[in-house]
């Protein structure tokens, strides 16, 4: 993993974006946006991943491949709808197992895009009501193991004057101190 500031820049979302120099940021600064991060091996990651999801409650369970092969049809739509701004009512896990890519978080109060490059053994909490948006980078492809606690709640809301009177977000906001 690696978390930098996000150049603004026009151009390819798959682009790496970053600031020249570039503008790191720190594990100490995703987690006071409430942002989490662990590191995890992939070479016999079951039982570490089985461990902190009984401790943090992550009940189920499953894997998404973001790639032409995996989405189909639904491929252009779905990269589309990843990169939109947007916040759910649930935490978003993921936890990488091939490939690679880009989950963008908002810094509040700045609303600066900061850019998590995320790898194999790489597993990210997103909180739920921070505005974030994904995309691939280059090359195309990422395998992800996505947990949640009970149901999922996939539902993207796209970031609006409505997503801004959320409750999750209002709690979001509350509880990083803002
Ligand atoms: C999401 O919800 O944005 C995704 O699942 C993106 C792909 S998972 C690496
Ligand atoms: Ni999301």
């Amino acid at each position: 993993m690696r978390a930098y500031y996000y150049d603004n820049l026009p151009g390819d979302q798959r682009l790496p974006h970053d600031y020249i120099p570039s503008r790191p940021v720190s594990l100490e600064k995703l987690s006071t946006l409430g942002v989490k991060y662990w590191t995890i091996p992939v070479a016999g990651y079951e039982a570490e991943v089985d461990r902190i999801a009984a401790r943090e409650g992550y009940k189920n369970r499953d894997t998404i491949n973001v790639s032409k092969e995996g989405l189909g049809d639904l491929y252009e739509t779905k990269i589309k709808g990843f990169f939109e701004e947007h916040m759910h009512e649930d935490e978003e896990i993921r936890y990488i197992l091939d490939g690679s890519g880009f989950f963008d978080v908002r810094e509040t109060p700045s609303d600066a895009w900061i850019r998590i490059a995320v790898a194999p053994g790489d597993l990210l909490v997103i909180p739920e009501g921070i505005y974030h948006r994904f995309t691939l980078d280059e090359a195309n492809n990422i395998k992800a193991l996505r947990l949640f606690k009970d149901e999922p709640k996939w539902i993207p809301y796209n970031r609006s004057t409505d997503t801004d009177l959320n409750p999750h977000r209002i709690e979001y906001l509350r509880s990083i101190g803002v």
